[in-house]
């Protein structure tokens, strides 16, 4: 089998995917999720005018080599452009071997370790009561894992609270760490008591604190037995999260931002985290989120990869196939997507009683409608930027 044609197709049904769709010569196709929220035509470019080239007449079998071609072959590596556009060839090629065998995607990557996965989705509120008035709903649903954020006093536009996309510039956000820290741990001294202790509950910390600060909301988050506190730090200095593990019992999870497996490498062997968020689309895809998986097995280090809206239910199909796959599963981060989405992609995880599953159909599992897809053009989109009330720039 060839590769005849490798496209980048980008649309906006609801908000903004880019998608590589490969061709063969033998009529078969599979599609990947190269979609980096904000960056999207940067990773576009660099896949139709520098990736797509090589590809014409490689083989589409030979993933591992295609991988360590563009990675390390063109000299220039790493960073979240180059391996977003390398995940999205990565798992398209992954589809396709998997069409080729006429087998579900996590059949190749060692079968079902188990019959479905435990997922999680985003719960939030201006304030405790309607934290858990939202909260209820999802319950009501199914759900046994929910993350929590909420409102911060004197803040503006806190994460996870409000729409804060802009067609234009960036949203600015406000927040400082004081009243961060002091609500935070009421939010889940209220919430266990209104919700009970079995609901599993987590935290997104979305890289804002210091160590320090990071060790005293972990310490005081303690007594509520969260599933994990998620992303307290910034994703440069590792060796800081020994300043967390060492003063709380508290599950640490870390990822999001990370491009490449040696991002791990200190939190893994010196055992600072407990489970690894890494983005399979931000990556380079499947076959280095397997290697992680695997890596992270040796440490007691479980999955839970990243699962916003802003990467494509292909890359949601991914997430699953490879939970379904690795013994080391934790749990699977899962949120609703627009209503457009229905139109271009054929598929997304199934959702059942708190648990996700995929269709028992070859390959990924997804097809895209490219006429459908051309109807929902581009639209510019930011994340919004965070600042202090003295106007310094923050981790958003
Ligand atoms: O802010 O994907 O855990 N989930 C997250 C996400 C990220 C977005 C950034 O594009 O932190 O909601
Ligand atoms: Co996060």
């Amino acid at each position: 089998m060839k590769i005849t044609n490798v496209k980048t197709i980008v649309t906006c049904p609801g908000r903004n995917y880019v998608v590589v769709k490969i061709e063969t010569d033998e009529g078969l196709s599979g599609v990947g999720d190269a979609t980096l929220n904000g960056r999207e035509l940067a990773v576009a470019e660099i896949l139709k005018e520098h990736i797509a080239p090589l590809l014409h007449g490689k083989d589409p079998d030979q993933i591992e080599d295609i991988w360590q071609h563009i990675f390390r072959g063109s000299y220039w590596r790493g960073g979240p452009v180059l391996m977003t556009a390398l995940a999205g060839i990565d798992m398209a090629l992954w589809d396709i071997k998997a069409k080729k065998a006429n087998l579900p995607l996590y059949s190749l990557l060692g079968g079902k370790s188990r019959d479905k996965v435990l997922c999680y989705t985003h719960v939030s509120g201006r304030d405790f009561a309607e934290v858990k008035e939202n909260a209820l709903k999802y319950m009501e649903q199914g759900y046994k894992a929910l993350r929590f954020q909420v409102g911060i006093p004197g803040c503006k536009g806190t994460y996870g609270i409000e729409n804060i996309d802009s067609n234009n510039l960036p949203f600015v956000e406000e927040w400082e760490p004081r009243p961060y820290l002091q609500t935070i741990p009421k939010l889940f001294e209220y919430l266990r008591a209104e919700l009970g202790t079995d609901l599993e509950m987590l935290h997104d910390v979305h890289e804002r604190l210091t160590p320090v600060e990071a060790k005293i909301l972990a310490k005081e988050l303690e007594p509520y037995q969260l599933f994990f506190l998620e992303d307290p730090l910034r994703p440069e200095h590792k060796e800081s999260f020994r300043i967390i593990r060492q003063g709380a019992a508290i599950p640490i999870a870390m990822g999001e931002l990370f491009n490449t497996k040696w991002d791990c490498l200190t939190l893994f062997e010196e055992q600072l985290i407990d489970y690894i968020r890494c983005d399979l689309s931000h990556i380079g895809g499947l076959t280095e989120a397997k290697k992680i998986a695997n890596w992270a097995e040796v440490y007691h280090v479980k999955t839970a990869w990243h699962g916003p809206p802003d990467i494509s239910p292909i890359a949601h199909l991914a997430n699953v196939h490879l939970d379904l796959a690795v013994t080391n599963f934790g749990i699977q981060e899962q949120c609703a997507f627009a209503p457009e989405v229905r139109d271009v992609f054929s598929a997304q995880p199934l959702f059942n009683d708190g648990y996700l599953s995929v269709a028992e159909v070859p390959g990924l599992g997804c097809e895209v409608d490219e006429a459908a897809a051309a109807k929902y053009p581009y639209r510019r989109s930011y994340l919004p930027v965070s600042r202090r009330k003295d106007g310094t720039v923050q981790d958003w």
